[in-house]
């Protein structure tokens, strides 16, 4: 059987962080269980590089895009290396022979009648690449997605005819209802579809960062949209459009996305493929989102997990397995270090390390380390039974992407091994003279490991190689079949003295994310009223306007950030107030912003507080900002205001 299974293409505006990380992590472990299986499998990874964000981003550091582009990329792809991620091919949208594919799949849509040239004007959002109708824009014109701001673009553009499809792809949603998965996410695409699709803008004369349209057309000023570009990867990386060498492995089995790009993949995805008469994926699957310590990620809260760092204090194997076991796929997760910690320890060291730390101690003291399952079946078939019933049922939660509850029910099985260590208690065994049915559960928990450590390969593999190595095999089709499909024992071995594989981790390895300093803003209060309308104010406490003016509020602009040394919560700023010099502001808000994200931003400053030494420095000032269950922000003057401006 041929198995395709694809990741989304990463943008280049910013390097890999652990929401990345999990979707090729579970792309990886299905990729690997497919070829332990025996499938001819292919398995797809890349890096998204045209597009605005990208031509602006590469402006911002001064670099030629490519330049740009080919770095970036080279991160993602030397981290997944580290990663050991198990990619057949890495696709950059700036390769030849994507853009060729891509022109070849316009051509053939424009053959369709599926493409026609108008105008387009609206709200376009550059961060996310959208554009987004009036209705559903926030308050100010703001993204409903990123919450940035959007602009109005009118250009001429080329249709994709996307009205057409609406109705073939209701009747495809219903007639296969695992195209998406989970399938609680399909009825949100299909009311989406049922809400009516408009025709899709795929062509911008607004900037050149992208694929040009094919020569036929005869169009310099026109590149593709940037979504169009991107999925086409998925069958350019095939061939399409070239020499068609893969295409045998389309329509690809698994294409994993984060719920937040769903949309483009299980709409205008299977739009497009429809119109080049290709098949469509059998599963879109759609995971949560990660947050850390319950708040969402961002480059300008600065709280954003480097995969890098959690392997390198962790290890990539605990971690994968981490993001894998602890979250349903599909729901929202949380990234804390306890919960890794706690997963670490009761998982991998108590019931997996432990069982096999017992067995090579026991097969030490009692058969100089030999182990033979000849006496298994005779004195444990029922643990045998139950443990096959297992690892037989394991692979329908594989097929609809429940990895968690693969894991948790694979663990049954070291569940059953240590149950049955204290049950029949081989050293009192021994004691009695009863060798041979000590022996024979130190033999069957040597099985019971070898089998669910060919089921954990594709999650663990390197953890996994050792322990099989450990008991005198290696994980391969062969040995899946023998173990899992035909369920025999392991032929006699001699087991290996290795040390503890999970050392128990106590305390939290990497800097934990800081809390803030400045718990919450001070209260502007509310303007006395005249109408008749009684005021439902407190009366107590209440400040007059002029006291309230006695407070010096200044608009800032932020000219330098540096993290203080050895303090997980400050940062010291420069901020100019529009005086001689600027202020020194040490604020406690690293655990939401990086020093590097603050530069050139505004801010609103209390300017008239008398000086204060935090840890030995001196702070001139303080930021505004606000703090609720999701985290804090600083408060910003809505558009650009001059160093100094006064607030009131
Ligand atoms: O969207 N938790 O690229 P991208 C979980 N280039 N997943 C997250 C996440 C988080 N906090 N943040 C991001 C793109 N992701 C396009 C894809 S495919 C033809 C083009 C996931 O680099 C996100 O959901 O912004 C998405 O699946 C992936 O990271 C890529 O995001």
């Amino acid at each position: 059987m041929k198995n395709y299974i694809t990741t989304p293409i990463y943008y280049v505006n910013g390097e890999a962080h652990i929401g990345h990380a999990y979707t090729t992590f579970i792309a990886d472990a299905l990729a690997r269980h497919s070829r332990l299986l025996g499938n001819e499998t292919y398995f797809l990874t890349g890096t998204d590089e045209h597009g605005q964000k990208i031509e602006e981003s590469a402006a911002k550091q001064n670099k030629p895009t490519q330049q740009f582009a080919d770095e970036i990329s080279a991160l993602f792809r030397n981290l997944w290396d580290e990663f050991d991620i198990s990619y057949d091919q890495f696709i950059r949208t700036t390769d030849e022979a994507h853009k060729k594919g891509v022109q070849a799949a316009f051509e053939k849509m424009v053959a369709k009648g599926d493409i026609y040239k108008d105008f387009y004007e609206g709200n376009y959002c550059v961060s996310c690449e959208t554009f987004f109708p009036e209705s559903q824009l926030m308050d100010g014109g703001c993204c409903p997605d990123c919450g940035r701001p959007t602009t109005i673009v009118k250009e001429e553009s080329y249709f994709f005819r996307l009205s057409k499809y609406e109705k073939p792809l209701m009747e495809y949603y219903e007639a296969h209802p695992e195209f998406i998965l989970p399938k609680s996410r399909r009825n949100e695409v299909m009311s989406f579809v049922r809400g009516g699709l408009n025709d899709l803008s795929v062509t911008r004369t607004s900037f050149s960062w992208g694929v040009h349209l094919p020569a036929s057309l005869n169009e310099p000023k026109h590149v593709m949209y940037v979504w169009l570009d991107a999925l086409m990867n998925y069958v350019t990386a095939l061939g399409y459009g070239n020499d068609e060498s893969k295409m045998g492995f389309w329509p690809a089995n698994v294409q994993l996305v984060g719920k937040d790009i769903l949309r483009f993949h299980a709409i205008y995805w299977p739009a497009f493929l429809m119109s080049l008469d290709l098949p469509l994926p059998k599963h879109i699957g759609a995971h949560g989102w990660w947050t850390r310590d319950g708040e969402k990620m961002s480059k300008s809260k600065g709280n954003v997990v480097d995969p890098r760092e959690v392997a390198k204090h962790y290890g990539v194997e605990n971690f994968r397995y981490f993001m894998m076991r602890e979250v349903p796929f599909g729901q929202d997760g949380d990234f804390s270090q306890r919960a890794l910690i706690d997963r670490m320890n009761s998982d991998l060291s108590n019931d997996l390390g432990n069982l096999l730390n017992r067995i090579i101690g026991m097969s030490e003291k009692y058969s100089d380390f030999a182990i033979n399952s000849v006496d298994v079946e005779k004195y444990h078939a029922r643990e045998l039974n139950d443990a096959h019933a297992i690892l037989d049922s394991l692979e329908t939660y594989l097929n609809e992407l429940q990895i968690h509850r693969y894991l948790e029910e694979l663990w049954k099985v070291f569940t059953i091994g240590n149950k049955a260590i204290e049950e029949h208690a081989p050293w009192t065994k021994v004691k009695e003279g009863r060798t041979d049915e000590a022996l024979a559960t130190v033999a069957l928990v040597a099985n019971l490991l070898a089998k669910a450590s060919v089921m954990l390969h594709a999650i663990m593999p390197r953890t996994t190689a050792t322990i099989a190595d450990a008991l005198g095999f290696a994980i391969n089709t062969e040995s899946y079949t023998t173990l899992i499909k035909e369920k025999k024992l392991l032929a006699p071995f001699t087991i290996k003295k290795i040390p503890p594989l999970f050392p128990r981790v106590e305390e939290p390895l990497m800097a934990e994310a800081p809390k803030a300093m400045i718990e919450e803003a001070p209260k502007a209060p509310e303007p006395a009223k005249e109408e008749k309308k009684v005021s439902t104010v407190p009366t107590e406490g209440l400040i007059t306007i002029d006291q309230f003016f006695q407070t010096s509020l200044k608009v800032g602009t932020i000219l330098e950030a540096q993290e203080v040394p050895k303090s997980s919560k400050l940062l010291k700023l420069q901020v100019d107030l529009g005086e001689e010099s600027p202020r020194q502001v040490i604020a406690g808000i690293r655990e939401y912003y990086s020093a590097e994200s603050l530069v050139g931003t505004q801010v609103c400053v209390v300017a008239n507080l008398k000086p204060a030494k935090l840890m030995g420095m001196l702070s001139e000032g303080m930021l505004l900002a606000a703090k609720d269950a999701e985290g804090l922000c600083l408060i910003r003057p809505e558009k650009p205001r001059q160093s100094g401006s006064s607030i009131g």
